[in-house]
């Protein structure tokens, strides 16, 4: 690569060197390396540059990256945003911190689509590529920046999780940029951040929720007693997709006067997104893709007869509702 490529330049352009820079993201390994590829990016370029993670470190493959790869990421809610003059945000759109209050940035790179429009300096946001890590990898090495090791860890790591290990929503982009950073990673930090995959209390709800596991056919349905974490909910999902012949994973429980359920699902033909909007968003709100979903029904939102107290008739609903939107896509010709 010959020369700075424009869209580099021009992504310096939108800052001068006395900017103190905040970098904002939700925590996910993708968003994770992307804000430190960006703090990378922008150094010499600003003053300084801090990033800040909106919501909280929970899932254990995040608590481990940043732990293993020492990310200093600091909580959105602890931070003085008086103290910085620009706001750059990654792997996600302005729109999508709808619950947060975050300031307008000046800098936005992401690769989902564009959900609502929104003003920025500069924006980069390209949805046919797998990962934002890929976009960032982009720019280090266009831009002939050193990749240390620990920041080339993360990237791989971002990009492998968002497409699932290479195999969904990949780009030639993505395959590139993968080739690129892999040998200039540790192999042995990648394998042990992959490999923590629940804490000790997520194996003993494991354990709890193994005897109360309902399969028929290819769908595996659970629904815990007592309140459970949404994001242990996405832990045994995730556990339990893996037992054989089974296609579509529920697991469902309650949190803070909600019902919460997390989809899974593999192999051809399984559409998780769909059944759970079928189900449930009427209802409550649901969404999700193929193989990933999720629904959340808050109390005032359940059946009349339904009190969310009532552990069997909500159980035994969740079950009917999602069975019923199960079968075949109707056709419409
Ligand atoms: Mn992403």
């Amino acid at each position: 690569m010959a020369r700075i490529p424009q869209q580099l330049k021009d992504l310096w352009k939108t800052v001068v060197p006395s900017d103190r820079l905040l970098i904002l993201m939700k925590p996910d390994p993708d968003a994770l390396s992307s804000a430190w590829a960006l703090k990378r990016l922008m150094s010499g370029k600003v003053q300084s540059s801090q990033i800040a993670h909106v919501g909280e470190i929970v899932r254990l493959e995040n608590r481990a990256m940043v732990q293993i790869l020492k990310i200093r990421s600091e909580r959105f809610d602890k931070i003085d945003v008086s103290l910085f003059s620009k706001v750059a945000l990654v792997d996600g759109q302005p729109d999508q911190f709808e619950n947060h209050p975050i300031p307008a940035p000046s800098i936005v790179i992401d690769h989902h689509p564009a959900v609502k429009p929104f003003e920025a300096e500069f924006a980069d946001v390209r949805p046919n590529i797998g990962a934002t890590a890929t976009i960032m990898t982009e720019y280090l090495y266009r831009g002939k920046i050193k990749i240390p090791r620990p920041l080339a860890t993360a990237l791989c790591f971002g990009i492998k999780t968002d497409t699932g290990g290479l195999t969904r929503s990949i780009s030639r982009k993505d395959v590139n940029a993968y080739a690129h950073l892999l040998p200039l990673a540790n192999m042995t930090h990648l394998r042990q951040m992959e490999h923590e995959q629940f804490s000790r209390s997520d194996l003993e709800l494991i354990g709890r929720a193994i005897p109360q596991i309902q399969v028929r056919k290819k769908f595996l349905f659970v629904f815990l007693d007592g309140p459970v974490p949404p994001d242990s909910l996405v832990i045994l999902a995730d556990t339990f997709i893996g037992l054989e012949k089974v296609s579509v994973v529920a697991v469902g429980g309650t949190y803070r006067n909600r019902v919460v359920v997390i989809f899974r699902g593999k192999g051809p033909r399984v559409n998780v997104g769909l059944i759970a909007r079928r189900a449930f968003d009427l209802i409550g709100s649901a969404g999700g893709h193929k193989m990933a979903a999720r629904a959340e029904i808050r109390s005032v939102e359940l059946p009349e007869e339904l009190d969310i107290a009532d552990l069997e008739g909500i159980r035994s609903w969740v079950k009917r509702t999602i069975q019923s939107n199960m079968g075949p896509r109707k056709s419409n010709k």
